[in-house]
Protein backbone atom coordinates (compact mmCIF):
# COMPACT_ATOMS: atom_id res chain seq x y z
CA UNK A 1 0.00 0.00 0.00
CA UNK A 2 1.33 3.73 -1.17
CA UNK A 3 0.43 5.99 1.78
CA UNK A 4 1.20 9.81 1.01
CA UNK A 5 0.94 12.26 4.03
CA UNK A 6 0.78 16.43 3.22
CA UNK A 7 1.59 18.38 6.57
CA UNK A 8 3.60 21.31 7.73
CA UNK A 9 4.79 19.17 10.05
CA UNK A 10 6.31 16.26 8.15
CA UNK A 11 8.76 15.38 11.33
CA UNK A 12 6.03 14.52 13.23
CA UNK A 13 5.41 11.08 11.54
CA UNK A 14 9.20 9.95 12.89
CA UNK A 15 6.94 7.03 15.11
CA UNK A 16 6.30 5.25 11.32
CA UNK A 17 9.82 4.11 11.09
CA UNK A 18 9.40 2.34 14.57
CA UNK A 19 8.44 -1.27 15.18
CA UNK A 20 5.83 -3.14 13.03
CA UNK A 21 4.81 -0.49 10.99
CA UNK A 22 8.81 0.49 10.30
CA UNK A 23 9.15 -3.20 9.73
CA UNK A 24 6.25 -3.09 7.12
CA UNK A 25 7.78 -0.41 5.53
CA UNK A 26 11.55 -1.93 5.56
CA UNK A 27 9.87 -4.83 3.69
CA UNK A 28 8.13 -2.88 1.33
CA UNK A 29 4.67 -3.99 2.17
CA UNK A 30 4.13 -0.19 3.26
CA UNK A 31 5.29 2.95 1.18
CA UNK A 32 4.80 6.29 3.26
CA UNK A 33 5.90 9.35 1.47
CA UNK A 34 5.64 12.67 3.55
CA UNK A 35 5.53 15.98 2.04
CA UNK A 36 5.83 19.20 3.14
CA UNK A 37 3.07 21.66 2.36
CA UNK A 38 4.87 25.11 2.36
CA UNK A 39 6.54 23.33 -0.63
CA UNK A 40 3.59 24.45 -2.41
CA UNK A 41 3.49 27.61 -1.11
CA UNK A 42 4.89 30.81 -3.76
CA UNK A 43 5.47 33.53 -1.03
CA UNK A 44 8.60 34.11 0.92
CA UNK A 45 7.10 33.69 4.54
CA UNK A 46 5.46 30.10 2.96
CA UNK A 47 2.07 31.17 4.16
CA UNK A 48 -0.21 28.30 4.95
CA UNK A 49 -2.50 30.08 7.16
CA UNK A 50 -4.87 33.06 6.83
CA UNK A 51 -8.21 34.96 8.83
CA UNK A 52 -11.68 33.50 8.46
CA UNK A 53 -13.82 34.78 6.23
CA UNK A 54 -17.34 36.21 8.59
CA UNK A 55 -14.79 36.69 11.41
CA UNK A 56 -14.14 34.32 14.40
CA UNK A 57 -11.46 33.00 16.05
CA UNK A 58 -8.39 31.11 14.89
CA UNK A 59 -6.86 30.80 11.56
CA UNK A 60 -7.99 28.40 8.42
CA UNK A 61 -5.88 26.75 6.36
CA UNK A 62 -5.19 28.31 2.62
CA UNK A 63 -6.68 26.47 -0.13
CA UNK A 64 -4.04 26.69 -2.88
CA UNK A 65 -1.17 25.30 -0.74
CA UNK A 66 -3.73 22.70 -0.61
CA UNK A 67 -4.41 22.08 -4.00
CA UNK A 68 -0.97 22.27 -5.80
CA UNK A 69 0.20 19.97 -3.15
CA UNK A 70 -2.35 17.31 -3.48
CA UNK A 71 -2.80 17.91 -7.51
CA UNK A 72 1.61 17.22 -7.55
CA UNK A 73 1.36 14.28 -5.20
CA UNK A 74 -1.71 12.79 -7.17
CA UNK A 75 -0.49 13.78 -10.90
CA UNK A 76 -1.55 11.93 -13.45
CA UNK A 77 -2.02 9.21 -12.00
CA UNK A 78 -5.35 6.46 -12.14
CA UNK A 79 -6.71 5.38 -10.19
CA UNK A 80 -6.59 7.83 -7.94
CA UNK A 81 -5.80 7.81 -4.06
CA UNK A 82 -8.29 7.75 -1.55
CA UNK A 83 -8.28 10.86 0.17
CA UNK A 84 -8.49 11.22 4.44
CA UNK A 85 -8.80 14.53 5.65
CA UNK A 86 -8.92 14.27 9.64
CA UNK A 87 -11.27 16.52 11.71
CA UNK A 88 -12.83 16.17 14.71
CA UNK A 89 -16.42 17.38 12.57
CA UNK A 90 -15.84 13.99 10.46
CA UNK A 91 -17.28 10.55 10.85
CA UNK A 92 -15.74 8.19 13.08
CA UNK A 93 -12.85 6.22 12.64
CA UNK A 94 -13.93 2.83 13.30
CA UNK A 95 -12.07 -0.89 12.75
CA UNK A 96 -14.55 -1.24 9.97
CA UNK A 97 -13.33 1.52 7.96
CA UNK A 98 -9.61 0.44 8.82
CA UNK A 99 -10.55 -2.67 7.25
CA UNK A 100 -12.00 -0.71 4.31
CA UNK A 101 -8.92 1.18 4.12
CA UNK A 102 -6.37 -1.79 4.45
CA UNK A 103 -8.24 -3.06 0.97
CA UNK A 104 -7.27 0.10 -0.86
CA UNK A 105 -3.96 0.22 -3.27
CA UNK A 106 -3.43 4.36 -1.98
CA UNK A 107 -4.10 6.34 1.00
CA UNK A 108 -3.35 10.32 0.89
CA UNK A 109 -3.79 12.10 4.32
CA UNK A 110 -4.14 15.87 4.46
CA UNK A 111 -3.97 16.46 7.84
CA UNK A 112 -4.44 20.56 9.05
CA UNK A 113 -3.78 22.69 11.38
CA UNK A 114 -5.26 26.08 13.20
CA UNK A 115 -9.43 26.01 12.62
CA UNK A 116 -9.02 23.30 9.60
CA UNK A 117 -8.58 23.69 5.68
CA UNK A 118 -10.95 26.19 3.43
CA UNK A 119 -13.96 23.74 3.11
CA UNK A 120 -13.32 24.32 -1.18
CA UNK A 121 -10.62 22.00 -1.07
CA UNK A 122 -13.05 19.34 0.17
CA UNK A 123 -15.26 20.52 -2.55
CA UNK A 124 -12.84 20.34 -5.43
CA UNK A 125 -11.41 16.84 -4.58
CA UNK A 126 -15.08 15.38 -3.92
CA UNK A 127 -15.91 15.45 -7.34
CA UNK A 128 -12.30 13.78 -8.33
CA UNK A 129 -11.89 11.35 -6.04
CA UNK A 130 -13.02 9.40 -2.75
CA UNK A 131 -12.78 12.29 0.09
CA UNK A 132 -13.45 11.28 3.66
CA UNK A 133 -13.27 13.75 6.68
CA UNK A 134 -12.34 11.74 9.63
CA UNK A 135 -12.46 11.98 13.67
CA UNK A 136 -10.73 9.70 15.74
CA UNK A 137 -12.58 10.44 19.01
CA UNK A 138 -14.74 13.07 20.50
CA UNK A 139 -12.43 15.29 22.11
CA UNK A 140 -10.35 18.22 19.68
CA UNK A 141 -6.50 17.38 18.82
CA UNK A 142 -4.32 20.99 18.11
CA UNK A 143 -3.92 19.47 14.69
CA UNK A 144 -5.05 16.21 12.18
CA UNK A 145 -1.05 14.75 12.37
CA UNK A 146 -1.55 12.69 15.73
CA UNK A 147 -5.02 11.25 14.16
CA UNK A 148 -3.03 9.74 11.21
CA UNK A 149 -0.63 8.04 12.99
CA UNK A 150 -3.64 6.13 14.97
CA UNK A 151 -5.04 5.73 11.20
CA UNK A 152 -1.89 4.55 9.76
CA UNK A 153 -1.14 1.94 12.43
CA UNK A 154 -4.51 0.66 12.77
CA UNK A 155 -4.96 0.12 9.43
CA UNK A 156 -1.12 -1.10 8.56
CA UNK A 157 -1.57 -3.87 11.07
CA UNK A 158 -4.09 -5.10 8.75
CA UNK A 159 -2.18 -5.55 5.62
CA UNK A 160 -1.06 -9.05 4.84
CA UNK A 161 2.35 -10.17 6.51
CA UNK A 162 2.59 -7.20 8.71
CA UNK A 163 1.24 -8.62 12.09
CA UNK A 164 3.31 -12.15 12.75
CA UNK A 165 0.03 -13.80 13.94
CA UNK A 166 -2.53 -13.71 11.89
CA UNK A 167 -4.96 -15.07 14.67
CA UNK A 168 -4.18 -11.30 16.51
CA UNK A 169 -6.20 -9.69 13.96
CA UNK A 170 -9.34 -11.87 14.21
CA UNK A 171 -9.24 -11.67 17.76
CA UNK A 172 -9.31 -7.90 18.18
CA UNK A 173 -12.04 -6.37 20.23
CA UNK A 174 -13.99 -4.76 16.83
CA UNK A 175 -13.22 -7.68 14.64
CA UNK A 176 -15.97 -9.70 13.29
CA UNK A 177 -15.87 -13.38 14.74
CA UNK A 178 -17.05 -15.44 17.51
CA UNK A 179 -16.50 -12.42 20.01
CA UNK A 180 -18.12 -9.79 17.47
CA UNK A 181 -18.84 -6.51 19.50
CA UNK A 182 -17.29 -8.04 22.59
CA UNK A 183 -14.20 -6.08 24.50
CA UNK A 184 -11.13 -8.62 25.10
CA UNK A 185 -11.11 -9.92 28.65
CA UNK A 186 -7.96 -9.50 31.21
CA UNK A 187 -4.54 -11.97 29.62
CA UNK A 188 -2.18 -13.24 31.82
CA UNK A 189 1.56 -14.85 31.36
CA UNK A 190 4.15 -16.64 33.66
CA UNK A 191 4.81 -16.73 36.25
CA UNK A 192 1.97 -18.21 37.89
CA UNK A 193 1.69 -16.15 40.98
CA UNK A 194 3.08 -12.80 40.92
CA UNK A 195 3.17 -10.47 44.22
CA UNK A 196 0.54 -12.60 45.55
CA UNK A 197 -1.81 -12.08 42.65
CA UNK A 198 -2.58 -15.64 40.85
CA UNK A 199 -3.64 -16.49 37.61
CA UNK A 200 -6.98 -17.81 37.39
CA UNK A 201 -6.83 -21.21 37.84
CA UNK A 202 -9.12 -22.38 34.82
CA UNK A 203 -6.08 -20.62 32.14
CA UNK A 204 -3.98 -23.44 33.50
CA UNK A 205 -6.52 -26.09 33.57
CA UNK A 206 -5.73 -27.55 30.15
CA UNK A 207 -9.42 -27.52 29.23
CA UNK A 208 -9.90 -25.13 26.44
CA UNK A 209 -13.91 -25.50 26.01
CA UNK A 210 -13.88 -24.31 29.68
CA UNK A 211 -11.07 -21.75 29.05
CA UNK A 212 -12.92 -20.41 25.53
CA UNK A 213 -16.10 -20.40 27.78
CA UNK A 214 -14.39 -17.81 31.22
CA UNK A 215 -12.99 -15.64 28.70
CA UNK A 216 -16.29 -14.99 26.77
CA UNK A 217 -17.67 -14.62 30.20
CA UNK A 218 -14.73 -12.09 31.26
CA UNK A 219 -15.51 -10.42 28.26
CA UNK A 220 -19.07 -10.26 28.41
CA UNK A 221 -18.55 -8.68 32.15
CA UNK A 222 -16.43 -6.26 30.57
CA UNK A 223 -18.28 -4.99 28.16
CA UNK A 224 -21.09 -4.65 30.20
CA UNK A 225 -19.07 -2.70 32.76
CA UNK A 226 -16.92 -0.40 30.19
CA UNK A 227 -19.15 0.04 27.14
CA UNK A 228 -22.42 -0.66 27.77
CA UNK A 229 -23.76 1.04 24.62
CA UNK A 230 -21.90 -1.66 22.98
CA UNK A 231 -23.67 -4.90 25.35
CA UNK A 232 -27.18 -2.83 24.14
CA UNK A 233 -25.92 -3.54 20.22
CA UNK A 234 -25.00 -7.56 21.02
CA UNK A 235 -27.02 -9.81 18.61
CA UNK A 236 -29.16 -11.10 21.16
CA UNK A 237 -30.22 -14.16 18.91
CA UNK A 238 -26.18 -15.20 18.84
CA UNK A 239 -26.61 -15.19 22.34
CA UNK A 240 -26.51 -18.58 24.34
CA UNK A 241 -28.10 -19.39 27.65
CA UNK A 242 -24.77 -18.66 29.52
CA UNK A 243 -24.14 -15.35 27.78
CA UNK A 244 -28.07 -14.26 29.37
CA UNK A 245 -26.58 -15.70 32.79
CA UNK A 246 -23.60 -13.75 32.55
CA UNK A 247 -25.21 -10.48 31.50
CA UNK A 248 -28.27 -11.19 33.93
CA UNK A 249 -25.76 -11.59 36.98
CA UNK A 250 -23.94 -8.04 35.69
CA UNK A 251 -27.21 -6.31 36.06
CA UNK A 252 -26.80 -5.55 32.29
CA UNK A 253 -31.06 -5.25 30.92
CA UNK A 254 -31.68 -5.05 27.54
CA UNK A 255 -33.18 -1.44 26.82
CA UNK A 256 -37.10 -1.47 25.55
CA UNK A 257 -35.51 0.58 22.56
CA UNK A 258 -32.98 -1.99 21.88
CA UNK A 259 -35.87 -4.56 22.25
CA UNK A 260 -37.66 -2.70 19.48
CA UNK A 261 -35.29 -3.41 16.78
CL1 LIG B 1 -9.00 13.71 13.15
N1 LIG B 1 -8.33 16.02 14.24
C1 LIG B 1 -8.32 16.87 15.26
N2 LIG B 1 -7.69 18.04 15.12
N3 LIG B 1 -8.92 16.64 16.42
C2 LIG B 1 -9.54 15.46 16.52
C3 LIG B 1 -9.58 14.52 15.51
C4 LIG B 1 -8.96 14.84 14.36
N4 LIG B 1 -10.28 13.46 15.93
C5 LIG B 1 -10.66 13.74 17.15
N5 LIG B 1 -10.22 14.95 17.53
Amino acid sequence: MRVDIISIFPEYFTPLDVSLIGKARHRGILDIRLHQLRDWTDDVHRTVDDTPYGGGPGMVMKPEPWGAAIDSVIGPASPPPRLVVPTPSGRPFTQELALEYAKEPWLLFAPARYEGIDARVMAEYGSRLRVDEVSIGDYVLAGGEAAVLVIVEAVGRLLPGVLGNAGSVVDDSFAPGAMAGLLEGPVYTKPPVWRGHEVPPILLSGNHGAIARWRRDEALRRTVAKRPELAARLDREALDKRDREVLDDASFRFTPEDMAD
